[in-house]
């Protein structure tokens, strides 16, 4: 080859995925087409998230979400974004938002409604007001045919195609799998796209973290109580942000454990199955960890609603163990 005059990394979100559809013989390149409005949509949040202070992003809008907790106006503005850059694309049949009690239903089948694509606009967002890292999960599931659409939906999130995040942090990190291991993007704001920076992530063991809001410890079950209790005595550190996309991704770079159990505020855990357990859940186990509910594989609870919450252990495989030993 001749000699190069660029190191530059030009492998794109959008040449990877174009790349990666050329070894499945059958596709049809819709799929690049879901993931390209995606990329469009979290870069126009990530450009309002940095502009927090400067433009009139800050605070909350007075309204509850359908969740009951206060809407931040940078919630209100990504899920905005995320339905304006989503809801034209002809194979996308239903988006359903954490924000929103009902989902959109776009296309039927017939009209080439292919997909549902679900998410949760802007996670961590009471964080939004002090520039910790907030960010954006969405999961895509394959719609199927019968029934009524918001039913074809409640499907367990092994049949998720795929999932992802993007983290709006020191940079913009874009963390992606399509069942097929989980690559890692960063927005690349000269040239104004994500470009590959690791593929086939494997998510590191023996790292003696967990990541917990210890405060609500007297409302924690026996089991997650004498974990804590064990860990306090076996040297394990703590690192808890507040906002899931961050604690998973440090967690999916660095090894530990993130925990959400149930407590008495949140009987049945806080964390929405469908918009961030089941994605991210998807991602732990292609890099090779474990995301448990209860003992329960989360991939494998059947949802019974769409905004079903959860409770949620997922990390590392060794430090996933290590909690599930103390539960009786
Ligand atoms: P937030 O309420 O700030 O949007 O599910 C939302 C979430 O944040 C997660 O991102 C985060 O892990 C968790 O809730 C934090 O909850 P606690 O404040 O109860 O610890």
């Amino acid at each position: 080859m001749e000699k190069r005059w660029t190191q530059d990394n030009l492998t794109s979100l959008q040449s990877n995925i174009l790349a990666e559809e050329r070894n499945h013989p059958g596709a049809t390149g819709e799929f690049s087409w879901i993931l390209s409005a995606i990329s469009l949509a979290t870069k126009a949040i990530g450009n309002k998230v940095r502009c927090a202070r400067i433009q009139d992003v800050i605070g909350d809008v007075g309204e509850k979400n359908i969740q009951g907790e206060v809407q931040q106006k940078l919630d209100v503005i990504a899920n905005e974004i995320i339905l304006r850059c989503l809801g034209d694309r002809e194979n996308i049949g239903i988006l359903a938002s954490e924000e929103n009690e009902n989902p959109f239903l776009l296309r039927s089948r017939a009209e080439g409604g292919k997909y549902a694509v679900l998410f949760d606009p802007l996670d961590g967002s009471s964080n939004i007001d002090s520039s910790v890292g907030v960010g954006t999960i969405f999961s895509v599931l394959r719609l199927q045919d019968g029934g009524s659409r918001e039913q074809a939906m409640l499907q367990p999130g092994t049949e998720q195609v795929a999932a992802g995040y993007v983290l709006y942090g020191s940079s913009t990190v874009l963390v992606l799998t399509t069942g097929n291991g989980v690559d890692m993007f960063v927005l690349d704001q000269s040239i104004g796209s994500f470009v590959l920076v690791s593929k086939k992530l494997t998510i590191p063991h023996g790292n003696k973290t967990y990541s917990i809001n210890e405060a609500y410890t007297i409302n924690f079950s026996d089991g997650v109580q004498q974990y804590l209790e064990w860990a306090h005595q076996n040297e394990y550190s703590s690192r808890y942000i507040g906002s899931m996309v961050a604690d998973v991704h440090r967690i999916l770079l660095k090894g530990g454990v993130f925990l959400y159990p149930p407590t008495t505020i949140n009987p049945d855990g806080k964390l929405r199955l469908m918009y961030e357990a089941n994605p991210m859940a998807m991602i732990i186990e292609q890099a090779g960890g474990m995301a448990v509910a209860e003992g329960v594989r989360i991939l494998e609870i059947k949802p019974e609603g769409l905004h079903q919450r959860t409770s949620v252990v997922l990390g590392s495989s060794d430090q996933v163990e290590a909690v599930l030993a103390h539960y009786s």
